[in-house]
């Protein structure tokens, strides 16, 4: 075989891009690789594949980071991103985002080098039991063959193995027999060489498929039936008369949409007459039936107490309210299976496929919920400046308007406007993620309705990984020039954590991404927890809060970020909607 690099084949790489082509034949956009030795011939296959204008390729140093970023693009576009690494520890920086996929249904493949089965075990370098260690998260795993074969012509056995080992992978990690989307692992073995030239029929058996697999992805988003989970990828609703559960209107219902519930969840508590309960992180906090200030209405004996049914989208995780409310066992609970895990909190929960109403909705009772709703919505917009006061001729008057106005622009950013202002900046082109800190919660309790993409990895709810999901959301989002902006809001621990996802080698396509630190100086989150009451205040402050004071701004410049501090709204306003369309970090400082 003659190689255009003169390079001589090798079983490594042919097998590397039978695999590789097999996936990106079959829709995968995305290759996120990180650096080493033994997956020396998936890397170099999938440069090759980017080089042909068929993947768009992603490196990074750290795998964790890795890992989160192909979260994130998976997160946004509903399809998987591959995860190339080496062997050994490599691998195991893999089991965060692993995890997290797992529980928040989200599609992964990670394929992870290996040496060949005879040298595990017996004291080889960088060698370890890689198989099964994803095992309690994956919806599929093997351990492949170690790959022997030259394959000239792409046709002989080895390819059409790998070929059939892709296919499963790709279904498998989109949920196909199993009821959720989520991770799948592919060991790899390779021996040496561990790599050759790419073959010749690598980039045409690539593109083989992709037409028709683009068509695939074209989901139908009309009907009137709902299934959960529209929150991650593209697909809203997917239409399917069988298995929908029939909700006859009468009993006294509202709709809970918690992570990743998605539009359906809005579409079906608009056309029942419910009211709607949707978390920040949910995808469904818009329409007209959202209830405002949900926490105290859900206390309310009046309202929450004569709740006699819920249908439960996505998973709830962000308030004591509705956890309550899902483990009342005088409550009727349907939970529609959305990808992440499902809930059944009072362990007689109705798990339903999908749901569509009939009957007349209760029209008494959606409006008590809208009249108290009403009542409980905050307006967070800084005052309208007077401007009858500010162009009065009379000196006094127009002083006391001046001064009113340059205290409205000195006030410091708190929490409330913090996350005003991400909303408040945040169209429906734009993508929204949250850290879990205290933050979200916030933005959870005083927030309105608005119809914008929202992420945040609830699925375990770690602070890890928070700012590579966001870069994979971005990267995802802006792809095909796309417009938009990405912006994360995070606790400064939650940034802290995910320090190594700031780095970006030269030349790596570039997000459009804000990443806004609400720095407290450590988690404040705990101060509002029972553990507050139970700790002295030394301790407190030494294990729960755990104070940092890293000095951002140098690790902005450190790592090529363009670097914020804004103290007042109208600061944070003007950064926030004049993005260069670059990384930019956004310090805000905020009392403990
Ligand atoms: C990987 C991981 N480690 C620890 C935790 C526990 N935890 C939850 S919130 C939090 C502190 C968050 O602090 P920060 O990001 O500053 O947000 P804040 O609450 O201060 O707004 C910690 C340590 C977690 N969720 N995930
Ligand atoms: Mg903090």
């Amino acid at each position: 075989m003659t190689s255009p690099n003169a390079r001589a084949a090798a079983p490594a790489t042919d097998a590397a891009a039978a695999l590789l082509a097999g996936l990106v034949s079959r829709g995968v956009r995305h290759i996120v690789v990180s650096p080493g030795s033994r997956s020396q011939a998936l890397a170099l296959v999938a440069a090759e594949l980017e080089r042909a204008g068929l993947v768009e390729l992603h490196v990074r140093i750290d795998e964790r980071v890795a890992g989160f970023t192909a979260l994130g693009i998976a997160r946004e576009t509903g399809m998987p991103a591959v995860v190339v690494c080496t062997s050994g520890t490599a691998v195991a920086n893999l089991v965060p985002a692993a995890l997290e996929a797992h529980h928040a249904g989200v599609p992964l493949l990670l394929l992870t080098a290996d040496r060949p089965p005879e040298l595990r075990g017996v004291g080889a370098n960088q060698t370890t039991r890689q198989p099964g260690l994803f095992r309690s998260a994956t919806r599929y795993e093997a351990d492949l063959a170690v790959p022997e074969a030259v394959d000239d012509t792409g046709a002989g056995e080895q390819s059409a193995a790998l070929d059939l080992v892709a296919a499963e992978a790709l279904a498998a990690s989109l949920g196909e027999g199993a009821r959720a989307a989520g991770p799948v692992h592919l060991n790899v073995p390779f021996r040496e060489p561990l790599a050759g030239a790419a073959p010749s029929w690598l980039a045409a058996r690539a593109a083989s498929r992709a037409v028709e697999a683009t068509a695939a992805d074209d989901a139908d988003v009309s009907g009137a039936l709902y299934q959960g989970g529209g929150g991650i990828g593209v697909a809203d609703v997917a239409p399917d008369t069988e298995a929908a559960h029939v909700v006859t209107c009468g009993p006294r219902t509202i709709v809970v949409a918690g992570a990743d519930a998605g539009p359906a969840a809005e579409q079906f508590a608009h056309d029942g007459g419910f009211p709607l309960v949707a978390e920040i992180v949910s995808g469904a906090r818009f329409g007209r039936q959202v209830v405002h200030g949900y926490r105290a209405l859900l206390n309310d004996p009046a309202l929450g107490g004569r709740i006699e049914r819920v249908v439960v989208f996505g998973r709830p995780t962000l308030s004591r309210e509705v956890t309550r409310l899902l483990m009342r066992d005088d409550v009727e609970v349907l939970a529609v299976r959305g990808p992440g895990e499902p809930v059944n909190l009072n362990g007689a929960t109705v798990a339903v496929d999908a749901v569509r109403s009939t009957g007349a909705a209760d029209r008494a009772w959606l409006g008590e919920w809208m009249r108290a709703s009403r009542d409980a919505a905050v307006d967070l917009s800084p005052p309208a400046p007077d401007a009858d006061g500010l162009a009065s001729a009379v000196p006094h008057e127009r002083l006391g308007a001046i001064n009113a106005e340059v205290g409205v622009m000195r006030a410091p950013v708190d929490r409330a406007a913090l996350v005003d202002a991400l909303w408040r900046a945040t169209w429906p082109h734009d993508r929204l993620v949250f850290g879990s800190s205290r933050i979200v919660r916030v933005a959870d309790e005083l927030l309105g309705g608005k119809k914008v993409r929202v992420h945040s990895n609830r699925g375990l709810a770690g602070i890890d990984g928070t700012i590579a999901t966001a870069t994979g959301v971005a990267l995802a989002s802006q792809v095909d020039e796309r417009p938009g902006v990405t912006r994360l809001l995070l606790g400064d621990l939650a940034f802290l954590h995910d320090m190594g996802a700031l780095l970006l080698p030269p030349g790596e396509p570039e997000p459009r991404l804000q990443v806004v630190v609400g720095n407290d100086g450590g988690g404040t989150i705990f101060d509002g927890l029972e553990v507050a009451s139970v700790a002295g205040d030394d301790a407190m402050t030494r294990v729960q809060y755990t104070p940092q004071a890293a000095r951002l701004e140098q690790l902005a410049l450190a790592f090529g970020w363009e670097y914020h501090r804004c103290t007042t709204r109208v600061a944070l306003d003007q950064v926030l909607t004049a993005s260069t369309g670059g990384r930019q970090l956004i310090e805000v400082p905020l009392p403990r």
